[in-house]
């Protein structure tokens, strides 16, 4: 048992080791860091459901029971908010008319600044309302059922144009920069996205090079698609400055973030981007020539910016949940009144069951799109740090529910669905972004499989130091080696989630408890057969991505419905078909993709996916004969 112990544990360890997106271009620097780095990560326990998940281990401290996070006054101050808010979107809003006009019209954005929208999050101090995570997801549905170009406007400038202000800000950055930001005297824009790097964030070729006394940098550079590019007062601007390394003396470029005020000059934009759809929304080119930026902007540490960038992207990646979440409950307001109105060959046509099944699936969509969001929001509001995963594949789940229930919506409209006056067809338009922003749904399902799997990987060292001496670590050693052969004789762990669900649910809460079983033994398989090379395998990581996607929709949905129940709350009959029907059918899916990640049949059809995909390529375009010949 312990030979073959010391093997896997070997194999984990090199895993453990490797930067996790070196299958996207990470740099030799970067992996570097990932060894150094993981002694240390290997002592973390994190609390993280999703993190644990990938060893196979339910950590339910995060996701049972639904977290309820809002204080009494934080609940009245909600309920203060939401009525105003809603009415505002109904009575002042045109959201065709944005459209049309291709800006938020200037009465609108006026509303919205009294109405306190724009520093949502700021500190009272600073002159925001202060409000947590799961007060601001609340609104911000409420925005996403009205308005997406305007929540653009919003969570361009809030949720990411100065929340790095807000996280990583000194004193004095907040007191200078935040009271105006928050009443809207000022907007601001978050400037990472460059002509030649989009996806690969780290590779930006913006540049600020530090004045010889230290006093202010000279920053050069253009930056593209930035949302409130046109508008915008504030940046935060990440851009490659020299850092000197103190140990080693070495110097070389690393990405810092930096607070860059239109006024500074140098600064300029491009025209507004004409795009496919969340057209209120400015969008435009940044460009920075010679801009004297003073050494009291850098934002986070020099050096520090890369960090800075992706927490402020995990931090907003919730608000698209939430915000996408109300989406889906008008595009199914839409459907149903449709539905319920419409008769063909003599019955209403919500009586018929291809109608009836588009209905359910976009509501079942949307709960567990909803559930998710409010536990993302909740486990950051109870001072969880570690919520990078369940955020992105909020934001993975979300972009892609939210696109079916628009799609179906329309389907179910027929001819009026296609009519732009009903609203939808601009739904559908602002809807496609949001599976390629933020970080590609793609790119973050490569994010959410390597994390996982180097989190995994950095656990395993704790084995592989109680081998060192086994004699004092039977406990650790047998532990693993037996649960490793009861998976392979086919035995359970003996995990559960029985105590946790409501008795009306435990058939979906095994259904559950399988399925993360299993996706840990998978884990552990493909790592044992690719070792190393597990970064490469991206038809692999896509399936490990998506049952876990699947897994964390049945855990939150499971959760909340629970709750419903346990609390007798008058939709909790409803919730609970929600909730057997999609783990039933998520635990299909995740036994499909899971098998596809081992299985001979599965590798031969990646190879010749991956061969088509090269014939195609290779030809320009279709490689196979027209059927006519000609
Ligand atoms: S803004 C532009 C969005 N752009 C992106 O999202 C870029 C996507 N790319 C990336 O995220 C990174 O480049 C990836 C890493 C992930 C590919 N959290 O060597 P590495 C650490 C914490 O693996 P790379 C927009 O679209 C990692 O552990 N840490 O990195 C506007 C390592 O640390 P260490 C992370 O291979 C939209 C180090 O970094 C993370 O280069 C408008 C290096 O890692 C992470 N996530 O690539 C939206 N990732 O050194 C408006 C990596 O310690 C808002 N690391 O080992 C709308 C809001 C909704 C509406 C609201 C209405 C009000």
């Amino acid at each position: 048992m312990l030979r073959s112990a010391r093997n896997f544990v070997k194999i984990w360890d090199a895993v453990g080791k490797q930067t996790l997106l070196k299958t996207v271009g990470a740099s030799h620097a970067a992996v570097q860091r990932c060894y150094a780095s993981s002694d240390s990560d290997a002592k973390k326990e994190s609390k993280s459901f999703a993190m644990n998940l990938f060893r196979g281990k339910i950590q339910t401290d995060q996701v049972f029971p639904f977290p309820e996070v809002l204080s009494a006054e934080q609940q009245e101050t909600l309920q203060m908010l939401i009525d105003p808010t809603a009415k505002f979107f109904e009575e002042v809003n045109d959201a065709l008319k944005n459209d049309s006009i291709e800006k938020v019209d200037d009465p609108t954005l006026e509303g919205l600044k009294e109405l306190g929208a724009f520093g949502l999050q700021v500190p009272v101090d600073h002159g925001g309302l202060g409000l947590c995570n799961t007060q601001y997801a609340r609104l911000v549905e409420i925005v996403g059922a009205h308005d997406l170009g305007v929540g653009i406007t919003l969570g361009a400038h809030q949720s990411i144009g100065f929340k790095g202000i807000l996280l990583f800000g000194n004193p004095e950055q907040k007191k200078k920069y935040l009271p105006k930001l928050a009443s809207g005297e000022t907007v601001a824009a978050f400037c990472l996205t460059e002509p030649a790097s989009g996806s690969d964030a780290s590779s930006i070729k913006t540049r600020a090079v530090p004045s010889a006394d230290g006093k202010h940098y000279i920053l050069n550079g253009s930056k593209i698609w930035i949302s409130n590019g046109g508008l915008a007062e504030i940046f935060t601007v990440f851009a490659q400055t020299p850092v000197t390394d103190p140990k080693t003396g070495l110097t070389k470029d690393k990405v810092t973030a930096f607070v860059v005020e239109r006024s500074f000059g140098g600064v300029s934009n491009g025209p507004p981007e004409k795009k496919m759809g969340i057209k209120a929304s400015n969008t435009a080119e940044v460009y920075f020539e010679d801009v004297k930026v003073p050494a009291e902007c850098v934002l986070g540490g020099e050096g520090g910016g890369f960090k800075v960038a992706m927490n402020i992207l995990n931090n907003g990646r919730f608000g698209m949940a939430a915000a996408l979440s109300g989406t889906m409950r008008y595009c199914i307001h839409k459907a149903v009144e449709h539905a319920s109105q419409r008769t063909q060959f003599g019955k209403r046509i919500d009586s018929y069951g291809a109608i009836q099944e588009k209905i359910a699936r976009m509501t079942m969509m949307q709960y567990v799109t909803e559930s998710m969001a409010y536990m993302v929001s909740a486990n950051m509001d109870q001072g969880s740090t570690e919520f990078q995963i369940e955020a992105a594949i909020s934001k993975i789940y979300a972009s892609e529910a939210a696109w079916f229930c628009a799609d179906e919506a329309i389907q179910i409209l027929g001819g009026m669905g296609f009519m732009r006056d009903t609203g939808l067809e601009r739904v559908m338009r602002d809807l496609r972004i949001f599976r390629i922003f933020e970080g590609t749904n793609d790119i973050l399902r490569l994010f959410v499989a390597l994390t996982g799997i180097q989190y995994a990987g950095g656990q395993l060292k704790e084995v592989q130091k109680a081998l060192k001496n086994p004699a004092a670590n039977v406990g650790v050693l047998f532990n693993m080696g037996s649960k490793r052969a009861k998976r392979m004789v086919g035995m359970s762990s003996g995990q559960s989630l029985s105590q946790f669900v409501h008795p009306d649910l435990q058939a979906a809460g095994s259904k559950t408890a399988k399925a993360i079983e299993e996706f840990g033994g998978t884990v552990e398989d493909v790592l044992i057969k690719f070792n190393k090379q597990i970064i490469d395998e991206q038809f692999v990581l896509k399936r490990i991505a998506d049952s876990a996607i699947d897994i964390y929709g049945m855990v939150s949905s499971l959760s909340r419905a629970s709750r419903s129940l346990n609390q007798h709350h008058q939709s909790a009959q409803h919730e609970k078909l929600i909730v057997n029907v999609f783990c039933d059918e998520a635990a299909e899916r995740i036994t499909t993709n899971l098998a596809a990640c081992n299985n001979k049949q599965s590798r031969q059809n990646f190879d010749s996916l991956a061969q088509i995909s090269q014939d195609v390529v290779g030809n320009g375009g279709l490689f196979q004969q027209h059927p006519l010949g000609m």
